[in-house]
C-alpha cells in the first residue's frame, strides 16, 4: 500500500539525509518499493501518513511489547516533562530504574545506562577489555550488536541486508581483534580459544539472535560457551538489547538458566525512548569510572524523561509476571496459523518463533546458524512483505529482521494476520516465475550482497 505524500515525503527526505533514512533498513532497500512514513501509533496499530492503517508487528524493531502508546508510559512522561527535559546531574528516577534493572535480571548486581544498544555493547567490551587486560573479542557470525567499529565484522540486521556484513571504515586493526566464530557451533569457539590463549577479552552473543531472523541458541551451546568464559577467563556477555525483558522478565539468560558476566540492553527499558544499559558482576562493574579506570560517560545518560518511560515501563512488567504467559499464548496462536497455512499449500518454509519473537523464513532448512539464515530466499520475502502490507500487515522490511508481538494485539489482529499470511503465500505458490532454492551451494557472508544489490540469485540452484 505504497502512499502518495509516503513517496512525496521519501523524496523531499532524500535532499537532506542519506537515502532519506537515519537507520538503513527503514528505506525498504531489501524489500523493494518506497518506505512508508507514520504518523502516529495506537495499541498494535500504526497510521501512515496517507491514514492508512497497519497492524504493527515491527513496534519500533522491539521495545513496544505493551504496543505503542501506553497509557502509563504517557502519564509517566507527562509528568516527567512537567519538572524538566534533561540535568546532566543525577536524579532520584535513574536509582529506581538501576534497582529494577538489578532485581529483575539475576546476573546483573551494577548497572549503567547510556542512550542506545549500540553503546551497551561498545562500553560492555571496553570495560571487559580494561577488566582482563586482553585485547581480543570472539563475536559469532550473523549477531548484530549495534554499529560499534568492532561488532561491524560479520553483522547481522542492516549490515547483512544491505550487503556490507564487514563495514568499510573499519580498521584492519580493529577488525584484526574480532574473532568470529559460528552460532551455536562450540567446535568453532574451542578452536578460537586455543589459537589464541590469553588473548580473548570478552565472548558476546545475541541468546536469541534477531539480527539474522530468528535463531536460537541452543541451550548446550550457551551452557558450553559459559564453562568455556568461566575456565579461560573470558567475560561473557549476553546481548540482551532485544530479548532482555521480551522473552522473559529476567531476559533470555532466565529462560536458559544461564548467568553471563556483563549483559547489554536496550529497546524496551526505554519504554519507546531512546535508553540502553549494560550491567553485570560487581567485580567487573566497579571498573568503570568513577569507580576504575575505563572510561565511559554520556550526558543524557539517566536522562529523566527516558528513565521515567522506563521506570513506567519495568514497573509494569515487574507488577504484571503475567504477560509474558500472554504474550506467549498469543505468539503460538500466530505460530500455530501460519504454520497450518504453509503446512495447507504445501510451502516447506521455516517458522522460527522464541516468545514473542517470531521470523517467517524463505527456505525449507531448518535455520540455525548464519549459514542456514541466508539460504532464506529474500527475493520471495519481499513479495511476502509487499502481499502483507497490502492487507495491512506491517512487517520488517528486511528478511534478516524478528517480528514481535505485543501484549497490545488482539485475537482478531492475529486471525486478520494469518489470513493475509495464507495470502501471500498463496500467491508465493501460484506464481511460476520463482523456484525455491532448497539448497543453495554458493552463497556466504561474501557474495550475498551481490544477490540483495542485483536481484540475481547467487549460488547455485536445485530445484
Ligand atoms: N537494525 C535495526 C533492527 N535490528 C533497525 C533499526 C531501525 O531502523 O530503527
Amino acid at each position: 500500500m505504497t502512499t502518495s505524500k509516503s513517496k512525496i515525503l521519501f523524496k523531499q527526505a532524500q535532499m537532506y539525509i542519506p537515502g532519506g533514512v537515519n537507520s538503513p533498513v527503514r528505506a525498504f532497500k531489501s524489500v523493494g518499493g518506497n518506505p512508508i512514513f507514520i504518523k502516529r501509533g495506537l495499541g498494535s496499530k500504526i497510521w501512515d501518513v496517507d491514514g492508512n492503517e497497519y497492524i504493527d508487528y515491527v513496534g519500533s524493531w522491539g521495545p513496544h511489547i505493551f504496543g505503542h502508546n501506553p497509557p502509563f508510559i504517557k502519564k509517566a512522561l507527562a509528568e516527567a516533562m512537567d519538572n524538566g527535559t534533561s540535568f546532566g546531574a543525577p536524579t532520584e528516577l535513574e536509582i529506581k530504574m538501576a534497582k529494577l534493572i538489578c532485581e529483575l535480571v539475576h546476573s546483573v548486581e551494577l548497572v549503567r545506562m547510556v542512550n542506545s544498544g549500540t553503546e551497551a555493547t561498545m562500553s560492555a567490551i571496553r570495560l571487559a577489555r580494561g577488566y582482563t587486560g586482553k585485547d581480543k573479542i570472539i563475536k559469532f557470525e550473523g549477531c548484530y550488536h549495534g554499529h560499534g567499529d568492532s561488532f561491524l565484522i560479520k553483522a547481522g540486521s542492516g549490515a547483512l541486508t544491505f550487503g556490507v556484513p564487514t563495514s568499510l571504515g573499519v580498521t584492519k586493526a580493529t577488525a584484526s581483534d574480532t574473532l568470529i566464530a559460528d552460532y551455536n557451533d562450540i567446535d568453532s569457539v574451542k578452536k578460537l580459544v586455543s589459537k589464541n590463549r590469553n588473548k580473548i577479552a570478552a565472548i558476546i552473543i545475541e541468546p536469541v539472535a534477531g539480527n539474522m531472523g530468528v535463531v536460537p541458541a541452543s541451550k548446550k551451546f550457551l551452557k558450553e560457551l559459559r564453562s568455556i568464559c568461566t575456565e579461560e577467563k573470558i567475560v561473557l556477555i549476553f546481548d540482551e538489547v532485544m530479548t532482555g525483558f521480551r522473552v522473559a522478565s529476567g531476559g533470555a539468560q532466565e529462560l536458559y538458566r544461564i548467568k553471563p558476566d556483563l549483559s547489554t540492553f536496550g529497546k524496551i527499558i526505554g519504554g519507546g525512548l531512546p535508553v540502553g544499559a549494560f550491567g553485570g558482576k560487581i567485580e567487573i562493574m566497579e571498573k568503570i569510572s568513577p569507580l576504575g579506570p575505563v572510561y565511559q560517560a554520556g550526558t543524557l545518560s539517566g536522562n529523566p524523561l527516558a528513565m521515567a518511560a522506563g521506570v513506567a515501563a519495568l514497573t509494569y512488567i515487574k507488577n504484571h509476571p503475567q504477560i509474558y504467559k500472554t504474550l506467549e499464548e498469543k505468539s503460538a496462536y500466530l505460530e500455530k496459523g501460519m504454520k497450518a497455512n504453509l503446512k495447507e499449500l504445501g510451502m516447506k518454509f521455516t517458522l522460527n518463533r522464541v516468545g514473542s519473537m517470531l521470523c517467517q523464513f524463505m527456505t525449507p532448512s531448518v535455520v540455525n546458524d548464519f549459514k542456514s539464515a541466508i539460504k532464506s530466499d529474500t527475493g520471495l520475502y519481499a513479495k511476502y512483505f509487499h502481499s502483507m502490507l497490502d492487507k495491512g500487515i506491517y512487517l520488517p522490511p528486511a528478511q534478516f529482521e524478528a517480528m514481535f508481538v505485543s501484549t497490545a494485539n488482539t485475537k482478531r489482529d492475529l486471525d486478520r494476520t494469518i489470513v493475509a499470511h495464507k495470502d501471500a503465500i498463496n500467491k508465493l505458490v501460484k506464481n511460476k516465475k520463482f523456484s525455491l532454492r532448497k539448497l543453495v551451494e554458493g552463497i556466504n557472508s561474501e557474495n550475498i550482497h551481490k544477490e540483495v544489490n542485483t536481484g540475481k540469485p547467487v549460488g547455485k540452484e536445485v530445484l
